[in-house]
């Protein structure tokens, strides 16, 4: 791959593959899938969702809540999951057989208690920025491949903000996996559209 574009792994965790938290159907198929893509970029950005273990997205900490349910917060509509990717715990670690050695970032996001982060770029405020859009400029990366889970929440969302940074974005969907909740899979794909992200199905 060309110098000027990165690959981003997104969130492939323990928690989001077979017997975690908040397990993604068919989510530890990405793993070798990835492996593979990555050995084709200079540089690779893996992100890891890392929440405090009383975490505003969590039906935990709302009383009443069922996880899947969604509340009105400060900032929007929040999704209501499981306990999941709590900071330093195993569900929060690396899928086991991810290889990507040659990583040289790993963005954590979602680390503020009072705001969720789906995005490897801003949080859920839609203002704080987690800093990857300066690392990425810095590097003069023009454009990035994302990869990972949840097709329709960390992966659509990291797009649409790779978009709005001024990047290029291409999803290559056989190294993605979705939850599709009401809907979401093809809402997000349909919003990346509209946003010029590509669908890509190899690079
Ligand atoms: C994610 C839901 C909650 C994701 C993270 O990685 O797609 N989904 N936190
Ligand atoms: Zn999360």
């Amino acid at each position: 791959m060309d110098s000027r574009t990165a690959l981003v792994v997104i969130d492939v965790q323990a928690d989001f593959c077979a017997g975690g938290a908040l397990a993604v159907p068919d989510g530890d198929a990405v793993v070798p899938v990835i492996n593979a893509l990555a050995r084709h970029y200079q540089t690779v950005v893996i992100t890891q969702d890392w929440h405090p273990a009383n975490h505003v997205s969590f039906a935990s900490q709302h009383p009443g809540q069922d996880p899947f349910g969604t509340i009105p917060l400060a900032y929007g509509p929040q999704v209501l999951w499981p306990d999941h990717c709590v900071m330093d715990t195993a569900g929060a670690a690396l899928h086991r057989d991810l290889h990507v050695p040659h990583a040289a970032m790993i963005q954590r996001k979602g680390s503020n208690r009072l705001i969720d982060s789906y995005s490897a770029f801003l949080e859920a405020d839609r203002t704080t920025r987690t800093g990857l859009d300066g690392w990425l400029a810095a590097r003069g990366i023009e454009r990035v491949d994302l990869c990972g889970l949840a097709t329709d929440y960390c992966v659509a969302w990291s797009a649409l903000d790779a978009r709005r940074f001024g990047l290029e974005a291409r999803v290559i969907e056989p190294a993605c996996r979705g939850i599709d909740l009401e809907g979401s899979l093809a809402a997000s794909w349909q919003a990346m559209m509209a946003a010029g992200v590509a669908r890509v199905a190899s690079v």
